[in-house]
């Protein structure tokens, strides 16, 4: 699977970090063996998975928008990088505009990977977490039509966890999933191109 035209985005919660890191390693390490260029690789946070679906659907939406922006379109039409117009002069926010640092136009992203780790505590957060997040993250792909790659670990204890990060603490260190999300994301984010073109290969 050649991954070197993709551009790939991770979305991932912060509870329960270690895992976390661990599976967002292994997912750029798989993409990155399939040719995906670190520079089309984005990494986004927020805060816990439940945010995972807005997420998702919120970096696809601006995707599109920064691959139909130029860099004349963010600045409002004034194209400050003519090297007639190119200056040092500070903004009056301070900003050097000679300086201005402009997103160019980007290709919108081809997959998204939601990575999150849930684990069950003695309430009902985690069903209704795990349930919601579940059935919004389906939605988010069928909706935009861009995959979504399921990297939530619902897990009943933190070894569980661990062990599905490659992180065990027992003999048994497990496997890391964030691998084979990495290679999810690739393989649809290519059948898609495929599909999306009337190519069935
Ligand atoms: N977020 C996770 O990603 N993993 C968890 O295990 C987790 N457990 C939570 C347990 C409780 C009791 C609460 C209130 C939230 C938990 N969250 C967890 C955070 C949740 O996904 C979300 O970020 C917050 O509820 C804010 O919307």
């Amino acid at each position: 699977m050649d991954g070197s035209q993709l551009r790939i985005a991770i979305v991932h919660a912060r509870w329960n970090r270690e895992v976390i890191d661990a599976l967002v390693a292994g997912a750029v390490a798989t993409l990155k063996e399939h040719g995906v260029k670190e520079s089309n690789i984005v990494l986004q946070s927020v805060p816990g998975s439940f945010e995972l679906p807005l997420a998702a659907q919120r970096v696809i939406a601006g995707s599109h928008v920064q691959a139909g922006a130029t860099a004349t379109d963010l600045l409002g039409g004034l194209n400050l990088f003519s090297p007639s117009s190119r200056s040092s002069t500070p903004a009056p926010g301070g900003a050097s505009i000679g300086s201005a640092s402009t997103s160019l136009p980007k290709a919108p992203f081809d997959a998204v990977i939601a990575i999150g780790v849930l684990i069950k505590g003695s309430t009902m957060h985690f069903e209704y977490i795990c349930e919601s997040v579940s059935h919004a993250l389906m939605r988010v792909q069928l909706d935009t039509g861009v995959p979504v790659i399921f990297g939530v670990l619902t897990a009943l204890t933190d070894d569980q966890a661990l062990e599905r990060a490659g992180l065990g603490r027992g003999e048994n260190k497990g496997h890391n999933h964030g691998e084979d999300w990495g290679a999810a994301a690739v393989e649809m984010a290519l059948h898609t191109r495929n599909w999306s073109q009337g190519t069935f290969t």
